[in-house]
């Protein structure tokens, strides 16, 4: 009998030190419009770091220091989801959009973390956000909830006081300003903001 039990003890410790957590990337951003950029950088940092999927999280309102005008969250979420229906490792976070309000970083986090305590979060930032993560709302806290992960580009320190890792990925010479400001749709198609929804643009 007691033979028995110590073998169900085992087994049953083995099985819980056998769950893995679940690693997964947070690509938070105000997508507006979201481009190929985002799709390399999220998918290199999957590969890279194996994990278990990446995240599109669009802010409902750009907590930025330095506001961000912007177009509704809808339609920004809509090309999100349309730019990565097709990547089974991609999915849509949709916590800021049911939040509402200023997107502050921590308290989506701090949301995520407390609903799947078992998950480790890898939040993805593009190099060039780096040097400004002194400004984001209690990054002192926020660097303990998930691990940062930056995408080195060029002309950009690959140092930081806040733990980072560094992914290297393709340099991908585009930003959704230089999008914005071209506004030509048929040279990007459904991410450009245009389609059955009419110009956002
Ligand atoms: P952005 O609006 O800057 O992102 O926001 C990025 C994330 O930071 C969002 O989740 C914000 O809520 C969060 N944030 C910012 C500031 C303060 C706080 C939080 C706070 O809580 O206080 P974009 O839509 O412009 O771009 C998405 C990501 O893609 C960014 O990390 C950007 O750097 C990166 N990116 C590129 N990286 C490499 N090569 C390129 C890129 N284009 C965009 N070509």
């Amino acid at each position: 009998m007691q033979t028995v039990n110590q073998t169900a003890t085992k087994v049953l410790t083995e099985t819980v030190t056998a769950i893995p957590h679940r690693r997964v990337g947070i690509l938070g951003g105000t997508f507006n419009p979201p481009h190929l950029g985002h799709l390399i950088m999220a998918q290199q940092v999957g590969d890279q770091l194996g994990l278990d999927e990446v995240r599109f999280m669009p802010d409902a309102q750009p907590p930025h220091v330095d506001e961000k005008k912007t177009i509704a969250v809808e339609d920004r979420a809509n090309m999100v989801q349309e730019a990565i229906v097709d990547n089974p490792l991609f999915r849509l976070e949709t916590a800021e959009i049911e939040r509402g309000g200023k997107s502050y970083t921590y308290e989506t986090m701090k949301f995520l973390k407390a609903k799947h305590p078992d998950t480790q979060y890898y939040f993805i930032i593009g190099g060039d956000m780096v040097d400004y993560l002194h400004t984001w709302y209690h990054i002192d806290e926020l660097v303990k909830l998930v691990t940062f992960v930056g995408i080195k580009r060029t002309g950009y320190p690959t140092t930081s006081q806040y733990p980072v890792i560094w992914v290297d990925a393709p340099l991908i010479d585009i930003s959704s300003t230089q999008i914005r400001q071209k506004n030509q749709p048929r040279a990007f198609g459904p991410l450009s903001g245009s389609g059955s929804r009419g110009r956002l643009y």
